[in-house]
């Protein structure tokens, strides 16, 4: 199966990216995390994404706050799919990150997920990879039944709480 590569711009960035590689494990998906900048660190982020298809992976996950360059210098160097996590973080809380990471000029797709949406993150890299892989599909569509599950569970407690 193809990797999902992980990066982030900072250790600051780790609680919320935490949820994105628990939820790469519960669906068994291999991973790579790299704390790599595109401001800090720019030479060790353009070479993970140069080398990142010969590599085995088949998605990369960019989570970044404040001016968030991440994602979109990720996906100036490949041509894998780059989901961008904008962190919230600084003066802005998130907007900032949010606007830098989704406004990418035509040519180089950034798949941008909410702020601090790194589950919804996951979710999408493994979406892509079940593009081609059954068992995988078979997982997502199981995670969705268990949620819908969940849901109707709650709605039946409330109607029978306050519908009489
Ligand atoms: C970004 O700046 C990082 O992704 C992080 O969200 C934010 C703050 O980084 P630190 O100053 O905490 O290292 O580059």
């Amino acid at each position: 199966m193809k990797k999902v590569g992980i990066m982030m711009g900072s250790d600051s960035d780790l609680p919320v990216v935490k949820k994105a590689i628990d939820t790469l494990k519960d669906f068994e998906v291999p991973y790579e995390v790299h704390i790599y900048s595109a401001h800090r660190t720019p030479e060790q982020a353009r070479e993970f994404a140069v080398n990142a298809r010969a590599n085995n992976f088949g998605a990369i996950i960019c989570a970044a706050g404040m001016a968030a360059h991440l994602a979109g210098a990720i996906a100036a160097n490949t041509t894998l799919p780059v989901i961008g996590i904008p962190m919230r973080s600084g003066a802005l809380d998130g907007v900032d990150a949010l606007y830098s990471t989704v406004m990418m000029p035509s040519g180089i797709p950034v798949a941008t997920v909410a702020i601090d949406g790194a589950v919804n993150a996951a979710l999408l890299s493994i979406e892509m990879l079940a593009i081609t892989d059954e068992t995988l599909a078979k997982k997502l569509d199981d995670k969705r039944a268990a949620d819908t599950a969940k849901v109707l569970a709650k709605n039946a407690a409330a109607e029978a709480e306050f519908n009489h």
